[in-house]
This record gives structure tokens, C-alpha cells and sequence, in this order.
């Protein structure tokens, strides 16, 4: 197969633009991708600070690269959450990426202050792994923005559409009223962006193999069971019969979003007693956590 762009010899096709590029055209083109949605979805422009949050993997280098090469003014981000046989693996990853290119990366170790992992705290205070993590990540990635102006994820069209349809299964009108490749600054939480949003985990994980980018393979073990790794097998068996779903669900909600705004219902902030963080109770569920640690 041929590119399409320069004739030489493809390396990719990608199956709902029918659409064959050679190793210098997918670059071109993936990178094209994510600067428009950057700036179509007014993001961030190169005069911001951007905290990227990076777990090790392709989606998260890979964007903190491509930010880094269109000149944007970022900063990596990662928590070591202390899970057996991948978070060290991870760690070396990023601190190997951050040495390579030259792009700073700030490390944090729950360790250091529970002495355990993710995994053994949720078997303590008996909840899934997934939902006590994604707490901490979103607390201590919240404590850590506050120097920046916004902070970046690595999500992709698949995440955001198996966030999607189980959002939608639940009718979980709050979730769906916050799902946005861009959430405003608001109520002490600062701008959260994901530029990697119209961008399939193929051809994420073919760029940051094209560009040499070293990342961990491995899925974290927790994720074992999550159902968003069940609602993605449902959404990729729908993608295999009639390519381009995924993209026109995800597209098509948002634009009926924009036309029709789901109001969230908002809760009233306090300060958390002990940290300050926003919260809807007196403690905050991070403070919560780190009493029954110590008790
Ligand atoms: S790191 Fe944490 Fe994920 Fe592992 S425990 Fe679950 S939420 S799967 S993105
Ligand atoms: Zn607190």
C-alpha cells in the first residue's frame, strides 16, 4: 500500500479515513489532529503553564512530547502509586523520557507518606482499587497545579467514549454535564484540558512508536475487570462493523451538548478543614483517607 500524500510506501491505514500514510505523513497528520483540537477547543495557548499528567504510557509521553515540540510551555507530572511489578517499571520510563528530551517531570511517591501502595490501601479501607485511585490522582494532581495555568491528561477518543456510554448507561447526568475535552477553571479547580480527545488508541500507540517514544506496555494490573475495559471491548466490536462509530458518538454528544447545555446541579464548596482543598464535607475524602491510615 501506498501513501496517499507522497506515494512512498505506508506504514498505516487507518481504516475510518481511508486513509494510508507513510512513517512522516501520520506524524504530520496526527499532529495536525491534536494542535486543531488545541485550538478549536481554545485549550491553551503557548503563553499558559501546562501541568501534563503522565502515567508512563503512550497516550500521556506521547502528548507531553507533541506539546513540548509545538512549543508549548510544559511540565510532566507523575504519582508513583506503589503497584507491584508496574509502578517502578512506569517510573523508570518517565524518568528515562524526561532525560531524553529535556522536559522536567515532577515525581510524587505515595509511599513515602502511607508506606503502601494504592493496591494494599484499598484492601484497608475496602474500596475497588480504580475508585480510591482515581480520588488521590485527582487530589494530589489538583495540590500540584495550583503554579499552572491548566492541567492535561492523556485521554483518548477510547477512554472518553467507554466514559461515555457508561455515563450514558447510568444516566449519570453530572458526569455527562462534566464530559468536555475542556472543563473551565472553576471552584478552586484549575483549567483541565485533554487534547488527545479525537485521537484513537491506534494511532496514539503509533505515534509514540513512529516518534522512539519508550513506554510501558503493560496495563496497570488493578485495571483487571473495570468495566471501562469491558465498555471498550463492547465499543471496539461496534467500530469493527461500522468504522468511524466511536468518533461520530463521541462528536455527535458533544455537539448536541453545546446546543443543548446539561446544567449541573452544584453542590455547595466549604473548605476542607484540614487541607482547605474544596469539598462538600468538613474533612475532604483525601484528609478522610489519610486519618484512617494513621488510625
Ligand atoms: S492506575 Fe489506578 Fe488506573 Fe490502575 S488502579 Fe485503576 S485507576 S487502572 S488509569
Ligand atoms: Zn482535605
Amino acid at each position: 500500500m501506498k501513501c496517499k500524500i507522497c506515494k512512498d510506501k505506508a506504514e498505516i491505514y487507518l481504516r475510518s479515513y481511508n486513509l494510508a500514510l507513510c512513517r512522516e505523513d501520520f506524524i504530520h497528520f496526527f499532529e495536525r489532529k491534536v494542535k486543531r483540537s488545541i485550538e478549536q477547543w481554545k485549550m491553551f495557548t503557548r503563553k499558559e503553564k501546562i501541568l501534563v499528567a503522565v502515567s508512563g504510557g503512550k497516550d500521556s509521553l506521547g502528548l507531553l512530547h507533541l506539546l513540548g515540540k509545538l512549543g508549548y510551555d510544559v511540565t510532566g507530572y507523575y504519582i508513583n502509586l506503589g503497584i507491584d511489578g508496574y509502578s517502578d517499571v512506569s517510573q523508570n520510563k518517565v524518568k528515562e523520557f524526561s532525560r531524553s528530551s529535556g522536559i522536567m517531570i515532577l515525581i510524587e511517591d505515595v509511599r513515602v507518606s502511607w508506606g503502601t501502595g494504592i493496591g494494599d490501601l484499598a484492601k484497608k479501607v475496602r474500596r475497588p482499587p480504580c475508585s480510591l485511585c482515581g480520588m488521590v490522582k485527582r487530589y494530589l494532581m489538583n495540590r500540584a497545579a495550583v503554579e499552572f495555568d491548566a492541567m492535561a491528561t492523556g485521554h483518548n477518543q477510547d477512554d472518553e467514549t467507554a466514559t461515555l456510554l457508561g455515563n450514558l448507561l447510568r444516566w449519570d447526568k453530572g458526569y455527562l454535564a462534566r464530559q468536555s475535552p475542556v472543563l473551565k477553571e472553576k471552584r478552586g479547580l484549575k483549567k483541565r484540558v485533554k487534547p488527545l480527545s479525537f485521537i484513537t488508541e491506534r494511532e496514539s500507540a503509533a505515534y509514540a512508536l513512529m516518534e522512539g517514544i519508550d513506554y510501558i506496555m503493560e496495563e496497570c494490573p488493578l485495571a483487571k475487570g473495570a468495566t471501562s475495559l469491558f465498555y471498550k471491548g463492547i465499543l471496539n466490536q461496534l467500530e469493527e462493523k461500522m468504522p468511524g462509530t466511536k468518533s461520530r458518538f463521541l462528536k455527535g454528544f458533544l455537539e448536541y451538548q453545546r446546543n443543548h447545555p446539561l446544567i449541573e446541579e452544584e453542590e455547595e464548596l466549604v473548605a476542607c478543614k484540614r487541607c482547605g482543598s474544596l469539598t462538600t464535607s468538613e474533612v475532604c475524602n483525601f484528609c478522610r483517607l489519610e486519618d484512617k491510615i494513621k488510625s
